[in-house]
């Protein structure tokens, strides 16, 4: 497509599967998070494989000031095509009255200031240009909630309405906004939700075949190689095996 990139989240999971999606068909990609020596190894394995640019940041999306120190007036952003919305996480799987109010506060904080900050500091680019595809990842949880999902659900649902907000607000900049809402996904998700407990995080993905990394990416793909004129403006997708949030046909 030859198109330019920015992904959030990148080290792992969705966003890796993604920047490798986009690196082999020739694009320039932007990769972010945390883990910086991460993304050096992605870079390194993605360069030397698709012969591509890659370039990458490190910052905390939760971070105000890092965020727009690193993405404000940035001119490896100039001509920007496509930001996808992806580093976020869950924290715990508690009833309301036992969840960690920190755990509630860094899931707002990143997936949804997260979302706000890195939209607000790359959006000059797309008004500029008159055009620019903003891709959410939000969830199923976004979409519908489950029992022990309080905090998750509530940041997710705040970033379905947040995709719907920014399309109406830019599209008189020409601004495509899409919402992604993927069900069970065998990624580090877990783990990290689970707090390092490997086995509460593998027994989510036993029974049943879950979503992969690959499967978030070939869609988000197919999102930003349609027409100018066409837009995705939501997809709910799940595993076969997952009707809905909340049931999963564990054979
Ligand atoms: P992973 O844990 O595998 O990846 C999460 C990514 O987000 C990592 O690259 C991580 O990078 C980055 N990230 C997390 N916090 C921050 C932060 N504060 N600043 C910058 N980057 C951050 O999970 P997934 O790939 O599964 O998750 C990607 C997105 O998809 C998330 O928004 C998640 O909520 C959503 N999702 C996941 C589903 C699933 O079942 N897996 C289903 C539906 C939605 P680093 O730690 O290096 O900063
Ligand atoms: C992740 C999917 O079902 O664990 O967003 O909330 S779920």
């Amino acid at each position: 497509m030859n198109k330019k990139i920015l992904i959030t989240g990148a080290s792992s999971g969705f966003g890796k599967a993604m920047a490798e999606r986009f690196a082999a068909d020739g694009d320039h990609v932007i990769i972010t998070g945390r883990r910086g020596d991460r993304l050096i190894e992605l870079s390194e394995e993605l360069t030397s494989k698709y012969a591509v640019k890659i370039d990458l940041l490190v910052f905390d999306v939760q971070d105000r000031n890092a965020v727009f120190e690193n993405l404000e007036n940035n001119l490896l952003l100039e001509g920007l095509d496509i930001l996808v919305n992806n580093a976020g996480l869950a924290l715990g799987r508690d009833l309301f009255e036992d969840a960690d109010l920190n755990d509630w506060e860094t899931m707002l904080d990143t997936n949804v200031k997260g979302t706000m900050y890195v939209t607000k500091a790359v959006l000059p680019f797309f008004i500029q240009q008159k055009k620019g595809h903003i891709i959410n990842i939000s969830s199923i949880a976004g979409v519908e909630v489950y029992e022990r999902g309080n905090g998750y659900c509530a940041s997710k649902h705040a970033v379905t309405a947040l995709s719907e907000s920014m399309r109406i607000d830019l599209v008189k900049h020409n601004i495509k906004v899409t919402a992604i809402h993927p069900g069970a996904a065998d990624t580090e998700f877990s783990l990290v939700r689970f707090k390092g407990d490997i086995d509460k995080a593998n027994a989510i993905y036993t029974g049943y075949t879950p979503l992969y990394g690959e499967d978030i990416a070939d869609t988000v793909f197919y999102c930003a190689s349609l027409p100018s004129h066409v837009c995705l403006n939501s997809i709910v997708m799940t595993c076969t095996a997952q009707p809905n949030s909340f049931y999963l046909n564990k054979g």
